[in-house]
């Protein structure tokens, strides 16, 4: 109920009490009002656009004072703050999430019902926010939600790219990427803070002075400004007041630079300038996985650094002005090194500008940095010539050389006459072309160095930064991952939850150890059917919307064997690809071989760039047209989905019943989609990689599907000399296989359309994809028979559901708040 509205309580709060309101009526009053003071519309004229809008915007208003309260309790108690800085955030929509976190779904499902509005339909035109690549990004996305339901005081900073993640089109089999116009119509949870805009230097030159105080100054002069503007999105924690904040940078060109062009007259260049200045936060960069190394990049990465320290550190001096005191109120952790030059940034803005010393200054900086490793492969390691620094940043390339003298002074005196060791442990790669290592500006400039899952974090000190780890063990920790129970079940799988809460109370959304109480539930017979039927419903569900969007009819019976992710070859769709020729060629010559109907899906994105993983979605295409063409017979389906993105993970993972985690061991640093399917009572088919070791430890042997090879036999197989044709030529299946692709028969219009993958796993299979192959084969074949067993895989199902609780990332974000950045839980008052 809504407190009466006085004069002085609407002074003291700026509250408006009448657009707190979470009833239906209230809600109702909300809707309407935003249809027609917001979107200038009667209700009749309205098209569904306009209605999401109008909803989102009166959600956004029941969000909107708690928002300002959040801040004002940080402010006045004075507490740190966690400061989150990611290159990305792969949000997905907010609507439904919003809704289920501030406990409004019902009424606004029944006032929308009310004015005859389906809210199945208002949720469905939000676009997603797909400003991630993977992985990467909705890991941040889920910390967020995290942060915000346990009461943290965090905040997430990054880029407004006006193109999020391409949109991709299937056609004839392949991918074509089209611009992702996610603001198109309008984003109604954004505020824009022009009063908090930032000036950004680039290129110039560093003067070198005598300082008045006898000291030496370097003053970064000339050069070009860019304007970063904030945008803010609340974050709404669950079933609390807390509502955290997004502030995501867009670039705008610097008005005073514009008007002295104009004025000289040279106008056409004034606008030429503005789109210099202003392509910054224009697009992500489709890559996961790989540096690309061009300049807009890291123009990219240093824009949205440099507004974000400088909005750290004016906060800081709204309060404070001895600096010593900066660790214990900013933690900034690094979401891998994209992030990485601001520990050269917050020393810039230390010693040139607020003049502190140098030693005093670096140790502000490791105390306040922590920095988190998202990767293993060679190939994704960010190193930036010091040629294209010195040109963008010249005054960070100087400052990068002096962390790094004196960090080598360190190394020498503690490894005397080890110049090997030297050279490997410094930021700076010698070789034809200078490079700044990212990585290791990062471990330096950090207190604390995190992976993503234990065999990833054991990895990441034994083979990637072993140096670092011998000198500075104690900097290194393990924070698994986890993902958001809000969205990844309550949200995206309402049957599951209602069966859940039904039994065990309503507790496991913001503790979901508590999902524990369910192991004994799976004797229970009648708990196992309706769990069962609820898997059913939800294959239905998923069926009749892949019936509409790509014309095939999915038979919700057979086992739905998911693989979706980004397309990457160390994660083996092509494994997955090979075994499904495999099995429809036996199927072919013998149905009876078919020991369960089975659906395999896949989704994913290719990057623009890497033809071998587009031809890699070709293949899948091509095997599709030909299995579902008799589908009827062998009881296989096979589909693509086009444009996987986070709304439709929510769509396909509660209907899974095999989850797809089959990446070489050692190279998938963590998976986070394989914590969700588990929490939806997938059962995993997986390596021993990442945190499938751990989802594999929680749940037992018994109740998990592993095959392959393991990290240390994938490093002692390739040090043996590996030779993939000789797999080839001992396996009857996988050579009939690989040659009905070689053969052209997937690909009847260019019979030589998919010789480069062939080739590639007869020359060289760097992911030991032909290695992996029988063992991959022969356990799929237990998931068939174990899938036969209805009572005995409804009972599997529910206990990998049960012992998910681990892989909330609540429970992640816990460790980090306690562990590295030292925040405490700190509650808004209603
Ligand atoms: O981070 C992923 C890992 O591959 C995955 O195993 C892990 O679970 C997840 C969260 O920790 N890494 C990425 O998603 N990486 C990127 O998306 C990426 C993006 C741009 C780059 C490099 C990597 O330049």
């Amino acid at each position: 109920a809504n407190p009466p509205a006085s004069a002085s309580d609407t002074h003291d709060t700026g509250r408006e009490p009448n657009r707190t309101g979470l009833d239906p009526q209230n809600v109702r009053r909300g809707f309407l009002e935003h249809v027609r003071y917001s979107r200038g519309k009667n209700p009749e004229t309205a098209t569904a656009h306009d209605r999401f809008m109008a909803l989102a915007l009166a959600v956004r208003d029941r969000l909107t004072d708690r928002w300002v309260r959040t801040a004002r309790t940080y402010y006045e108690q004075d507490v740190k703050r966690a400061y989150y800085l990611s290159a990305e955030y792969l949000l997905g929509r907010a609507l439904g999430n919003n809704l289920i976190n501030i406990g409004m779904y019902e009424a606004a499902e029944q006032a929308m019902r009310e004015v005859g509005v389906d809210l199945g339909t208002l949720v469905e035109m939000e676009p997603d926010a797909g400003l991630g690549n993977g992985g990467l990004g909705r890991l941040a996305a889920c910390f967020l939600d995290s942060l915000a339901t346990l009461g943290y005081p965090g905040m997430g900073y990054g880029i407004r790219y006006e193109f999020g993640i391409f949109t991709q089109d299937i056609v004839d089999g392949y991918q074509v990427e089209r611009a992702d116009e996610w603001l198109k119509f309008g984003n109604p949870w954004e505020i824009v803070r022009p009063e908090k805009a930032v000036p950004v230097r680039f290129f110039g030159r560093v003067e070198h002075h005598q300082g008045a105080d006898g000291r030496p100054v370097a003053r970064w002069v000339g050069g070009k400004t860019v304007i970063g503007v904030p945008y803010d999105t609340p974050i709404a924690g669950y079933g609390n007041n807390t509502v955290n904040t997004l502030r995501l940078w867009q670039a705008r060109a610097s008005e005073e630079f514009d008007l002295l062009l104009f004025n000289a007259g040279d106008y056409e260049r004034s606008v030429v300038e503005k789109n210099d200045s202003e392509v910054i936060s224009k697009v992500l960069y489709p890559n996961d996985a790989f540096q690309a190394g061009k300049e807009l990049r890291l123009k990219q990465q240093y824009f949205f650094v440099a507004c974000s320290i400088a909005d750290i550190v004016r906060r800081y001096l709204k309060t404070h002005t001895d600096f010593r005191d900066f660790p214990n109120k900013a933690a900034i952790q690094l979401n891998d090194t994209h992030p990485a030059i601001a520990v050269a940034e917050l020393m810039r803005v230390f010693v040139d500008e607020k003049r502190l010393q140098w030693d005093e200054a670096w140790a502000i900086t490791q105390a306040t940095f922590g920095y988190t490793n998202h990767t293993l492969l060679a190939e994704a390691m960010e190193k930036w010539p010091a040629t294209l620094f010195e040109r963008l940043l010249p005054r960070h390339l100087e400052i990068i050389y002096e962390i790094n003298h004196r960090f080598l002074r360190q190394v020498q005196i503690r490894y005397p006459f080890d110049n090997d060791r030297m050279r490997r442990l410094s930021l700076v790669e010698e070789g034809p072309e200078k490079k700044i290592r990212m990585a290791h500006l990062a471990v330096v400039g950090s207190h604390s160095v995190n992976g993503v899952a234990e065999l990833h974090t054991n990895l990441l000190r034994r083979d990637v930064l072993p140096d670092f780890a011998e000198m500075a063990p104690e900097k290194f920790n393990n924070k698994t991952n986890g993902v958001t129970p809000r969205r990844w079940l309550a949200w995206s799988n309402p049957r599951l939850s209602k069966l859940i809460t039904s039994r065990i109370g309503e507790g496991w959304v913001t503790d979901l150890d508590q999902l524990q109480k369910l192991a004994p539930h799976a004797e229970d017979p009648e708990f196992r059917k309706a769990f069962a039927q609820v898997k059913k419903q939800n294959k239905e569900d998923l069926s009749r919307y892949l019936r509409d969007l790509c014309w095939v009819n999915l038979d919700p019976n057979a086992i739905f064997d998911v693989q979706i992710k980004r397309l990457h070859e160390y994660k083996r769709q092509l494994l997955n690809a090979l075994h499904i020729v495999s099995l429809w060629m036996k199927a072919r010559r013998d149905p009876s071989t078919i020991i369960a109907p089975r659906v395999f899906l896949f989704g994913a994105k290719a990057a623009p760039g890497y033809h071998l993983a587009k031809l890699i979605i070709r293949l899948v295409n091509g095997i599709a047209e030909v299995v579902n063409s008799d589908a009827g017979t062998t009881g296989l389906q096979v589909l693509f989905v086009p444009n996987y993105r986070v709304s439709l993970a929510e769509r396909i993972i509660p209907a899974t019943d095999v989850s797809e985690q089959i990446s070489t061991a050692g190279m998938e640093a963590s998976g986070t989609g394989n914590m969700k399917f588990m929490m939806n009572g997938a059962l995993t088919l997986g390596t021993l990689d990442g945190a499938n070791v751990e989802i594999r430890q929680a749940v037992g042997d018994d109740n998990f599907f592993l095959f392959g090879l393991t990290a240390d036999e994938v490093i002692a197989r390739k040090r043996a000399g590996y030779r993939p044709r000789e797999e080839y030529e001992r396996n009857v299946e996988l050579r009939e296989a690989l040659d009905l692709i070689a053969s052209g028969f997937f690909s009847p219009e260019d019979k030589n359309l998919f010789k480069p993958l062939v080739d590639s796993l007869l020359e060289e299979d760097r992911y030991l994809v032909l290695a992996d192959f029988a063992s991959y084969a022969a356990k799929q074949e237990e998931v068939a028979r174990a899938y036969k067993d209805q009572e005995k895989w409804t009972r599997m199902a529910i206990l990998n559901v049960s012992q998910s609780g681990i892989f909330s990332s609540d429970r992640t974000i816990k460790q980090y708040a306690e562990e590295i950045w030292r925040v405490k839980q700190t509650p808004v008052g209603t």
